[in-house]
């Protein structure tokens, strides 16, 4: 093994990750472009191993997506749709609810919400939303919004994203999921998504949300014209803000989706470029408790490989999933409880039930 190590100019960074030392911007790009795809996966399952030892994680949650009306229309997304399209939606508060009381026979743990940029729902249609849900499922933990939404609800009641914060955790908003990152670069968002929220006030969002004690997970969409090099600074930026703030839970590589896209002249990601960016992810990001490996978008085949490819999670049961599946994505809209940890056992991990912030169930 310590041959081929040294044969794949790998041995620096072996030394590093048996001695915990934080991996540089060259270890980063040698990982991204090197060829020893099983010695790359061999380095992230130690880090792996040291960290979460065989468990593999999974949680019975649910998908809402209240709206897909968007003023953003990243060119990256089929979900967003312009205001009066024919396939634009809202749902009213109601309509959440019910989707909650849908599944109250279900143990269901955790609810994911994420929707667009919408022009017009008003602040306190979000705070009404978390309270509405919380008043029908006490015990159901809320992970809702992303950190461009945190800011979009906050410009829209004038508040300051601390404020809005606060005022939604006392609706009952529990943790924020890592949606809307994409790529810091600004090359790439300049050229996809103009209209987003920076890079830099992302960060400054999810680091709001930990100083006031909410956590957060990350994302890097990757698979449509981002660089190594854009890859490992968007990393290194989050890794760093890890360091000041330590509130970030989790870390989700997000395999792109072409079909029904502005870019749906790219072919999919290839399942060695998923393993890839699963495990220089979990090289890199050292101060990450867990790594994700979201099977809607890598299909459960490569997601489960993936538990020894540096993931330690599989995210969900998941229900009705939107975003992958308008971009082409063919895997199904949920997997029961049976089929995750029949999954984990098969990669020879052992299967744990987690609530959103990873306490055992
Ligand atoms: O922000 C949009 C991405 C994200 C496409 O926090 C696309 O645990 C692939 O962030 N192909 C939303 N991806 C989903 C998300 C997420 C999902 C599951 C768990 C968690 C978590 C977060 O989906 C968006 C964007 O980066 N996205 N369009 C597409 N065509």
């Amino acid at each position: 093994m310590e041959t081929a190590i040294k044969d794949a100019g790998l041995w620096e960074i072996y030394r590093k990750v048996q001695e915990d030392i934080p991996l540089n911007r060259e270890d980063g790009l040698r990982l991204y472009t090197s060829k020893d795809i099983p010695l790359i996966g061999f380095l992230a399952n130690m880090v792996r191993e040291r960290l979460n030892g065989n468990q593999a994680y999974y949680v019975y949650n649910q998908h809402i997506n209240y709206s897909n009306v968007c003023m953003n229309l990243c060119k990256f997304c089929a979900f967003g749709k312009e205001k009066g399209h024919p396939q634009a939606y809202e749902m009213d508060i109601n309509e959440v609810v019910e989707k909650i009381r849908e599944r109250k026979d279900e143990p269901v743990k955790e609810v994911h919400i994420v929707g667009g940029i919408h022009p017009d729902l008003p602040y306190e249609y979000y705070v009404e939303m978390l309270r509405a849900i919380k008043k029908e499922r006490p015990e159901i933990h809320i992970q809702a919004f992303t950190c461009v939404e945190i800011a979009h609800i906050a410009a829209k009641g004038g508040k300051t994203v601390a404020d809005t914060l606060k005022d939604l955790r006392d609706a009952g908003l529990g943790s924020i999921p890592g949606g809307g990152a994409e790529v810091f670069s600004h090359r790439i968002r300049e050229r996809l998504c103009p209209e987003k929220l920076s890079g830099r006030e992302w960060l400054e969002v999810a680091k709001t949300a930990h100083r006031i004690g909410i956590k957060t997970n990350a994302t890097m969409l990757y698979g449509h014209i981002e660089s190594p090099e854009e890859k490992v600074e968007h990393l290194l930026a989050l890794r760093d803000a890890q360091e000041e703030t330590g509130g970030f839970m989790c870390f989700i590589p997000l395999a792109f989706h072409p079909k029904n896209t502005a870019l749906d002249d790219l072919a999919p990601t290839g399942g060695i470029e998923d393993l890839r960016n699963i495990a220089v992810a979990r090289l890199i990001l050292y101060n990450f408790p867990h790594i994700k490996a979201y099977w809607v978008m890598l299909g459960p085949k490569v997601a489960q490989i993936a538990l020894s490819f540096g993931a330690d999670d599989l995210d969900g049961t998941v229900m009705e999933e939107k975003i992958t599946h308008m971009a082409g994505g063919e895997t199904a809209q949920a997997i029961s409880r049976s089929e995750i940890e029949h999954l984990i056992r098969q990669a020879g991990r052992e299967p744990v039930e987690r609530d959103t912030l990873y306490n055992t169930v």
